[in-house]
């Protein structure tokens, strides 16, 4: 009778957050298990991405020991010198040298290590290929939408073909497997972001800046791509497709390109600041 016992109460808690446990893990799907596998990450597509997943998954383990460490010492602290009932307040440590040291340099070796793997992989992930191995793909990203020029394809006799999306009409990027391409980002406006999550890898595409990353896909399929830089009030509608596909249908959409007339390089904005399907005149009415 009375009041429940707390010993009750706190197995009682326990039940409910074992079973909210398995009803939130219960409820996810096989894809949400499988991002939940990759700490979050999107499956590997390129010959790049294992560094960059290789550098997150390093980057929770150190974070993980750190977070473990100062967990340990926080409730070591909290349980060795709780308050007792003779109320003594325990020794206060002020100005103690070494302890001083170490959590100055504790922070800067961690600052340093992280420094280190990070500009290795960045090395490693920007390394470029040798131009003559290699597909060349200039991609322009302009307000609201990107262009891709495959520059001097084999396919179509050593010629420029272009393929230029619009917001209503978001492009395609075909890119054939087990081939290394280098893609050199141009911008005729703003900062934008060439992005594609399953890429791990993003860059900035800067006016007046050459920019360039060379990748060889590894997984045939369809990608989504986006801009990840904030680049104006039609930025979320910057989207586009990769299609990594076999060598036949990348040089069968290279002579598609070809005998719809898109020949030559597209660099600037062709729709700058004009938006498909907002403010248009009907169509027809042209
Ligand atoms: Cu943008």
């Amino acid at each position: 009778m009375g009041l429940p016992h707390p010993q009750r109460l706190r197995r009682f808690g326990a039940r409910v957050a074992a079973a909210a446990g398995l009803v939130l893990l219960g409820g996810c799907s096989s894809a949400d298990q499988e991002q939940i596998r990759r700490l979050a990450m999107p499956e590997e597509a390129t010959d790049r991405a294992p560094m960059i997943y290789d550098l997150w998954v390093g980057g929770w383990i150190a974070a993980i020991g750190v977070g473990v460490a100062v967990w340990g010492l926080i409730l070591y602290a909290s349980f060795r010198w709780r308050r007792r009932s003779d109320d003594e307040v325990p020794i206060q440590t002020r100005y103690n040298l070494p302890i001083e040291i170490l959590y100055t340099v504790a922070p800067i070796v961690m600052i340093v290590v992280f420094f280190f793997f990070t500009v290795r992989t960045q090395d490693n992930v920007l390394e470029p290929v040798a131009a003559q191995d290699a597909h060349e793909v200039t991609v322009v990203g302009a307000k609201w939408a990107w262009t891709f020029n495959y520059m001097g394809e084999e396919a179509v006799g050593g010629q420029t073909v272009h393929l230029a999306g619009t917001p209503a009409d978001l492009p395609t990027l075909v890119l054939p497997v087990g081939e290394p391409v280098e893609i050199q980002l141009s911008s005729p406006d703003v900062i934008h972001s060439f992005w594609v999550p399953s890429f791990l890898f993003k860059l900035d595409v800067i006016p007046g800046r050459d920019q360039a990353f060379s990748l060889t896909p590894t997984q045939s399929g369809t990608f989504v791509g986006r801009c990840a830089e904030l680049c104006g009030w039609q930025h979320t509608r910057m989207l586009f497709n990769v299609v990594v596909t076999d060598r036949a249908t990348f040089d069968e959409h290279m002579r598609e390109l070809q005998d719809a007339g898109q020949t030559g390089a597209l660099l600037g904005g062709r729709d700058a600041e004009r938006v498909s399907g907002i403010n248009e005149p009907e169509a027809g009415g042209e």
